[in-house]
């Protein structure tokens, strides 16, 4: 049996079906664009899939969800009276606080009355006649509107592996997306993970200690290292709140709106003991610091790479007491930073516990998913659970799980076949008044998310605005623009190491047919240059666009 996420209290809203813009989803974009449409006088209406607002703060409910951007620079930056009023506890939020930002947010400005829970867009269509969108819900009803804005999220399309006997299993299971609301109680249960990305560590360090047994299935190890969270006590939170004009001055800079910045150094300009001391100080220092302000080549060259790799090895085997073990733990196919790098508390130290076992997939692949539990080509193991950490079709699965219909009936899934076509990656050509919040091809997914989606709803609210006063009805870029932005986007990326990787962040997901070719989904000029192209676009009149 395969529990899923339960709806809590719905609130479907009836009455107008015309609106000037829909928004679809309710997380952290879909709720800034709200309120920023809100604020120019539009008629809007939010369809969010799931039981309440909060996106992935929502769904993620899994045992140890929580960020691993650092909570105040995370928060949204458009209200002052917000930022003053609203005390991160901890320095990485856990997921319950986050939601509850979320939905003091939508209380405060007064956003729940335009945003209609427990409605997925299965279908939304351009008419050409009346320059308008109309979107079809699950049920079957139909609105409509002049401008169509995604906020569909990067991560939010869920996948399930791909392996027999998914439906016989007796016990309980779950996706990590999917977590019931209720408590799930993990004393004495004999319990399976599967999946060691980001969300698997956070699982797997949290019920470890909970449950009667746990059994991870690593397919492939990760680079993971300390999140060193901590609480924030009162003059803490003062200095944290005096000190916003200059962070958010900080995280317009660096290039993934982060507080940390890339060394200037290269790797090997520094003599062995500088470096040494250097990568001890990032080892000890919270968050992404250690990914984000490593030398400058840390992420282009080989070598400077695989040295780096080699001093996480060593962190690796210094934790793990099983020498077997720790071996297993150290990636050997790919280096640090070159797939989403998993913040730990105390992960590796989980499988010094006696009740802990790690079976590596690779050596022993899954066979099936039985009526008691997993059986792999070393035997069957029998569950109480079995947990599903294995991750997302990423950035695109999200808008192929809609079927989007532009001019002449083009579906968007057919235009991005052979990888993304993008305006900025917030316009496709041939997709009329349709604006992709974190849409492929933006520096969204490389950035701190709510920074970058602050800068995208931002343009787009200009952008809705100038159409408005206009009298502008119908615009899109043109496809030689699409073709320039995306060839743009590709020459950022090439020389990266992370583009000759399998991983979430190249598009790769073994368990969704097609998604077996690494693409290029992310701009990677940095949040700065993005801002500033997107800046340009505007100063030329909405240049590469064609407005009617
Ligand atoms: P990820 O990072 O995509 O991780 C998914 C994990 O599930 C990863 O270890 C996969 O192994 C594993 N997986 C997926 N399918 C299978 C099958 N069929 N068999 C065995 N193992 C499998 O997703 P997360 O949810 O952890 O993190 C997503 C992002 O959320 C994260 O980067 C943060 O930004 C927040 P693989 O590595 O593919 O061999």
């Amino acid at each position: 049996m395969l529990d899923t996420a339960t709806a809590a209290a719905g609130n479907k809203t009836s009455g107008a079906r015309s609106f000037d813009a829909i928004v679809i989803g309710a997380g952290i974009a879909g709720i800034y664009q709200l309120y920023r449409l809100r604020a120019l006088g539009l008629s809007v209406r939010v369809f969010e899939t799931g039981g309440g607002v909060g996106g992935t703060w929502y769904w993620n409910r899994y045992p140890g969800a929580r960020f691993d951007s650092e909570s105040y620079t995370y928060g949204y930056a458009f209200s002052e009276e917000l930022l003053k009023e609203w005390n991160w506890s901890e320095h990485f939020s856990p997921q319950p606080e986050t939601q509850r930002y979320l939905n003091h947010v939508v209380d405060r400005f007064d956003l729940r009355r335009d945003i209609q829970c427990d409605s997925r867009v299965k279908a939304a269509d351009f008419d050409e006649t009346a320059r308008r969108w109309t979107v079809t819900l699950d049920d079957g009803e139909r609105y409509n509107a002049r401008f169509l804005i995604t906020a569909v999220g990067p991560l939010s399309a869920d996948t399930l592996p791909r392996l027999p006997g998914l439906d016989r299993f007796k016990g309980r299971s779950f996706h990590t997306y999917r977590w019931p609301h209720e408590d799930v109680d993990f004393a004495g249960k004999k319990v399976a993970v599967i999946g060691t990305g980001a969300t698997g560590v956070q699982v797997i360090q949290t019920i470890a200690p909970l449950v009667g047994e746990l059994t991870v299935y690593q397919r492939t190890p990760n680079w993971c290292t300390p999140l060193h969270n901590r609480k924030i006590g009162d003059a803490e939170q003062a200095a944290i709140k005096a000190n916003y004009p200059a962070m958010f001055e900080l995280l317009r800079q660096t290039p993934g709106c982060y507080i940390h910045n890339t060394d200037p150094r290269g790797t090997f300009e520094v003599s062995d003991e500088e470096r040494e001391a250097f990568w001890e100080k990032l080892y000890a220092e919270p968050g992404f610091s250690i990914w984000m302000a490593n030398f400058r080549d840390m992420l282009t060259d080989p070598k400077a790479n695989a040295l780096f790799s080699e001093f996480v090895a060593r962190k690796i085997r210094q934790r793990v007491k099983d020498p077997a073990t720790g071996e297993k733990l150290i990636p050997k196919c790919h280096g640090f930073g070159t797939r989403r790098v998993p913040q730990e508390t105390g992960y590796y130290e989980v499988y010094n516990l006696p009740n802990v076992h790690l079976v590596d997939t690779r050596e022993t692949p899954i066979e099936t998913i039985t009526e008691a539990g997993i059986r792999t080509s070393a035997g069957e193991r029998a569950f109480d659970m079995i947990v599903y950490a294995t991750g997302f079709d990423a950035v695109t699965g999200a808008f192929d799980r809609i079927a989007i219909r532009g001019t002449g009936g083009r579906l968007l899934t057919e235009h991005w076949a052979d990888g993304p076509k993008t305006y900025l990656g917030l316009m496709s050509s041939g997709f009329p008044n349709l604006l992709t919040i974190v849409g492929p091809h933006n520096a969204s997914t490389r950035c701190n998310i709510p920074r970058c989606i602050e800068q995208n709803v931002d343009w787009i609210s200009d952008l809705v605005r100038y159409a408005h006063e206009k009298g502008v009805t119908r615009f899109e870029p043109t496809t030689e623009a699409e073709a320039d932005w995306s060839k743009h986007v590709e020459e950022l990326a090439s020389g990266m190491l992370y583009t000759k990787v399998d991983s979430w962040l190249t598009g790769i997901n073994t368990n969704v047919d097609g998604k077996n070719v690494r693409r290029v989904l992310q701009y990677q000029g940095g949040a700065p240059q993005y801002r500033a192209r997107c800046d340009a676009v505007v100063a030329g009149g909405y240049s590469g666009m064609v407005l009617r």
